[in-house]
């Protein structure tokens, strides 16, 4: 299923299909309706070409959604988001066949449908809840799988979300699914878990899911982060426009690199990027 790709090793932690450091993971939400971006690249051309500039501006993944989960959001079809999805994933694996592609599902047939085409990594936002056939599309193509924190579901998670203790609770959670993907046969390597910022969270809660990031982080997992543009950045600045919450959204990219994340599904590449180019050689000295 799908197609073999290069892979680089990273020492201890198995054989992934992206390269050692921080990993930028551009967003395609190729939807009418999501919350930064919905309507832009419902096109598969257009889409294609939003890839493309992604990746030469530093992304080391793309991330390719048929549906929006933003809070409030209506599912779609599983024949609807494969209708939106396949055709954007072929045309940029057609002009970049070396592009590393996640799809945005929770779907088993939607995620068989894209690793078919040429996705490699399926981005799961209900952690292998949503479908009970997922985790064995995943483990029979053997393919990295992140496994989101969601508390409820997108229609009403942000009504009345309550944790105790939010930053444990979150941690519990990714480590139970991340146990039920192994015990489904996933391989241990290929888990990426991720606190799903917004989801089902107060800005208390995210801000504290952020402050706290390293507790994820133990649980040995690479940790994605998914702050991007997020309502909780406009709460605090006041900037109204999602699509100009660039500033806020890179001091999430850099004080989660600094707590453990490896990998930032966003919007603005390059502004991420470059932060994280940054961010790397005051860390650990390196330059890219
Ligand atoms: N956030 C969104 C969608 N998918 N996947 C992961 N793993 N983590 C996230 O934080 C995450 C995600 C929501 O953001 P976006 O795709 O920009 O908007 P929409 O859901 O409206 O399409």
């Amino acid at each position: 299923m799908g197609r073999t790709k290069a892979v680089s090793k990273i020492p201890g932690a198995g054989t992934r299909p992206w390269s050692p450091g921080p990993v930028v993971v551009g967003i395609l939400n190729v939807t009418p309706d999501s919350f930064s971006d919905g309507g832009s690249f419902i096109d598969p051309e257009a889409a294609a070409e939003r890839a493309a500039a992604m990746l030469d501006e530093g992304a080391g993944i793309i991330d390719v959604g048929g549906e929006s989960t933003r809070p409030g959001s209506d599912p779609v079809s599983r024949e609807e988001e494969v209708r939106r999805v396949v055709p954007v994933i072929e045309r940029i694996i057609t002009a970049r066949p070396e592009a590393v592609i996640s799809v945005d599902t929770y779907r088993s047939a939607s995620a068989a449908a894209a690793l078919e085409a040429g996705a490699s990594i399926v981005n799961d936002v209900s952690a292998l809840r949503g479908d009970p056939r997922m985790a064995s599309v995943v483990a029979d193509a053997g393919c990295p799988v992140i496994l989101m924190h969601m508390q409820g579901e997108p229609k009403t998670m942000q009504s009345d979300p309550r944790y105790t203790d939010v930053a444990r609770e979150v941690k519990d959670f990714l480590r139970s699914r991340a146990e039920h993907a192994v015990a489904t046969g996933v391989g241990q390597e290929n888990i990426i878990v991720d606190p799903g910022i917004g989801f089902g969270k107060t800005v208390e809660h995210n801000l504290a899911l952020l402050r706290d990031l390293e507790g994820v982080v133990d649980l040995g997992f690479p940790v994605l982060m998914g702050a991007s543009r997020k309502r909780f950045i406009g709460s605090i600045t006041g900037v109204q426009e999602a699509v100009e919450r660039v500033f806020g959204t890179v001091a999430t990219t850099v004080l989660a690199y600094e707590r453990g994340a490896t990998l930032f599904r966003v919007h603005d590449v390059r502004a991420n990027s470059e932060a994280l180019a940054v961010a790397e050689a005051v860390l650990h000295a390196s330059h890219r």
